[in-house]
Order: C-alpha cells, then sequence, then structure tokens
C-alpha cells in the first residue's frame, strides 16, 4: 500500500501546484504586497487586488489591458491569460500614486 501511495501523491502535489496560477497582491499605503509576482506563460492567471486602505486606488497593467478602480476597501479580480514570457510593469493609476512609488512587476516566466 505505502509504496504504491506516494507516488501518487506527489503527482497530486505537483499537479496542485502547476495548476495554481494565482495571485493575490494587497495594497498597503503607498505600495503593492508583493511588489513582484511571478506566474507562468500560457496557463490562465487568476488575479486578486484587495484594498484594504481606506481611500482609493487603482491598479493597471498596460500590456494586459487591464485598467481597474480599485475603491476604498473594494476587491477587484481578473483572469487572463500571459502568452509571452517578460517582466510587465504594474502600477496604480490614482493621480501621484505611481510617482509615489506604487508600482510593481509581473514576471511571466516560460
Ligand atoms: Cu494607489
Amino acid at each position: 500500500m505505502r509504496r504504491t501511495l506516494l507516488p501518487v501523491l506527489m503527482v497530486a502535489l505537483l499537479a496542485a501546484c502547476g495548476a495554481a496560477n494565482n495571485v493575490t497582491i494587497r495594497t498597503d499605503g503607498m505600495r503593492f504586497v508583493s511588489d513582484e509576482v511571478r506566474v507562468k506563460a500560457g496557463q490562465p492567471v487568476t488575479l486578486q487586488v484587495i484594498n484594504r486602505d481606506g481611500y482609493a486606488h487603482a491598479f493597471d497593467i498596460d500590456e494586459f489591458d487591464i485598467h481597474a478602480p480599485l475603491p476604498a476597501n473594494a476587491t477587484f479580480d481578473a483572469t487572463f491569460t500571459p502568452t509571452a514570457a517578460g517582466r510587465y510593469r504594474f502600477y496604480c493609476g490614482s493621480p501621484g500614486h505611481e510617482a509615489a512609488g506604487m508600482t510593481g512587476v509581473l514576471v511571466v516566466e516560460p
């Protein structure tokens, strides 16, 4: 029993890890946490951005045409599939926030 169970569990774990292209980003004042996130190319990405600050932010990635307002205490969800590996900058489009350092990088790995 034991000999057969371990490989099966490992395969199941690997499958679960490979399918998890889920990213959660939180706002924290004038920054994003995390400010660098990694996903795999060719797999759907489920992105969730949570704003628990008491004022509005935004979440923007120009290359994926994502431009989402983030009112105070709101959450934004998006699903998209990056096809090309690369480093894609995201930022907060609220006036002054990007200049204050509210930026990050979505790293799409091949
Ligand atoms: Cu902001």
